[in-house]
């Protein structure tokens, strides 16, 4: 395989270079940690390293350097499509260059070559209880694919350490491959008619999906494309990659970790709020029978507020500004449904909405994330179900956590076992401290 022969390349020099870093400055403080950031969920506290992307505050995030425009103009495109390969970002992040046509067909081959699923997952699948929320569906097909890990079966035999990252990679794109099957297979389940629908082998992995769900429209197959390519990483302390990263520094394989993020990714401070973001919408809908006022929204934000809701969709840990994968939606939204009900009252709460979190004050960021808007574009185009959301936002995140996964076990990333310190420490420490001042 190309791709592996490409990464078993790059590594001596980073090994090397990683090597060199912790021998010569090993004790090089990178930051100091307060006593409100120990309480406060580890915020700006730097303790993690990925090299395939970065969220800076103010620009938001960049894929191995690249914006998200520079991602979305720069990497190959399937012949008359909009968006590109989503094949073509998982070389990106594996390789650390930009692909060329070539480069990200690999990619896509590969996960032709590896989509088939096993029998059990749909037996698991069909035995959980139809009003299981779709997100535990997910993450328990997922879980159950352990059977078929590469990296465990190899790590009983006695592969050595060297070997570790290529039992990573096997079982990463043997995971991403079948995630848009797992994915469509739970849609049909749960709110179809329970039908497999194979894969095209004239179509992409992004298009791919939208084929399984039985939507053929061009538009919605690169709507699936620019999803799954936002969606995919958001550099390594966001909870679903912390998690993964977590679960598998205990050399756990990709299977297991990947559970464990998208468990974490369920929770509605973090993917599940694409999931209540489009509720809210639809409530404003259906609350003024439309698009209503501005005043209206306002009021109708307040009332949220006062009733001691986040709005969701709003806000972020590290972003200070609108996020770039927002705009990238937006953008899309403006050029291909501009008239859509839903898309209006986005635009409208982009609008009404920071201004009123200002007016609150307690957000540090009154802008919207990622998940203000995903929902109205999948709602356009007949994903309804929107309690489905977040595995759509599972699907995408598995690129960038997998890619990180690989790279951990390349560059022998130790088991994550951070300190924890008891309440009468941290009161002995700020005494100290307020006798030194
Ligand atoms: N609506 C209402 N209050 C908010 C919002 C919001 N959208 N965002 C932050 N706040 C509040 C927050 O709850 C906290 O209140 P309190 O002091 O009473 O605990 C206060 O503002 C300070 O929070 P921040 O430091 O600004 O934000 P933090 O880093 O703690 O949390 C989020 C970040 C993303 C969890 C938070 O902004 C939020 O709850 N947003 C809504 C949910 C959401 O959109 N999550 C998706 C994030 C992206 N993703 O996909 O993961
Ligand atoms: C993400 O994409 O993971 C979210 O924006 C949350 C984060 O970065 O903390």
């Amino acid at each position: 395989m190309a791709l592996k022969d490409k990464m078993a390349a790059l590594l001596p020099d980073w090994r090397a270079r990683v090597a060199k870093l912790v021998k010569e400055s090993g004790d090089v403080k990178v930051g100091d940690v307060t006593i409100s950031q120990v309480y406060g969920g580890m915020r700006d506290v730097k303790s993690l390293v990925t090299d395939i992307s970065y969220v800076d505050p103010d620009q938001g995030i960049r894929f191995r350097g690249y914006t998200i425009p520079e991602v979305l103009s720069k990497l190959p495109k399937p012949e008359g499509a909009e968006m590109p390969y989503v094949g073509g970002l998982y070389y990106l992040f594996l390789i650390g260059e930009m692909p060329d046509e070539a480069d990200a067909l690999e990619v896509e081959n590969e996960w032709k070559e590896r989509s088939k699923i096993p029998h059990f997952v749909f037996e698991v699948l069909r035995s959980l209880p139809p009003d299981a929320h779709p997100m535990m569906l997910f993450s328990s097909a997922i879980l159950a694919l352990h059977h078929e890990s590469v990296f465990a079966r190899r790590y009983h035999q006695g592969m050595t350490k060297n070997e570790y990252w290529e039992a990573m990679l096997e079982d990463s794109l043997n995971l991403t491959a079948k995630l848009p099957a797992i994915a469509a297979y739970i849609y049909s389940l749960k709110y179809k008619d329970g039908i497999f629908i194979s894969q095209r082998q004239d179509l992409d992995w992004g298009a791919n999906f939208a084929h399984m769900i039985s939507i053929e429209s061009p538009t919605y197959m690169d709507l699936c494309r620019l999803y799954f390519i936002l969606h995919s990483d958001h550099e390594s302390g966001n909870a679903s990659a912390h998690a993964t990263h977590l679960a598998a520094s205990t050399l756990s394989d990709i299977y297991y970790a990947y559970s464990a993020g998208i468990n974490s990714l369920a929770g509605p401070l973090h993917g599940l709020a694409n999931q209540e973001a489009l509720g809210w919408l639809l409530e404003v809908h259906t609350r003024f029978g439309g698009v209503p006022t501005k005043e209206q929204l306002r009021q109708f934000a307040w009332d949220t507020l006062k009733a001691g809701q986040v709005i969701p969709g709003y806000g972020h840990a590290v972003l200070r500004k609108p996020d770039p994968r927002f705009t990238a939606q937006y953008e899309y939204a403006d050029k291909h449904m501009p008239e859509d009900d839903l898309f209006q009252i986005a635009k409208l709460v982009y609008e009404v909405v920071p201004q009123v979190l200002i007016e609150q004050g307690k957000a540090k960021n009154p802008s919207p994330n990622v998940d203000a808007i995903s929902g109205s574009l999948q709602y356009h185009y007949g994903v309804r179900e929107f309690d489905y959301y977040t595995v759509l936002f599972g699907v995408g995140r598995s690129l960038g956590v997998t890619a990180n996964a690989v790279w951990a076990r390349a560059l022998g990333q130790p088991l994550e076992r951070p300190k924890s310190v008891t309440t009468v420490m941290l009161e002995d420490i700020a005494r100290k401290a307020q006798i030194k001042v």
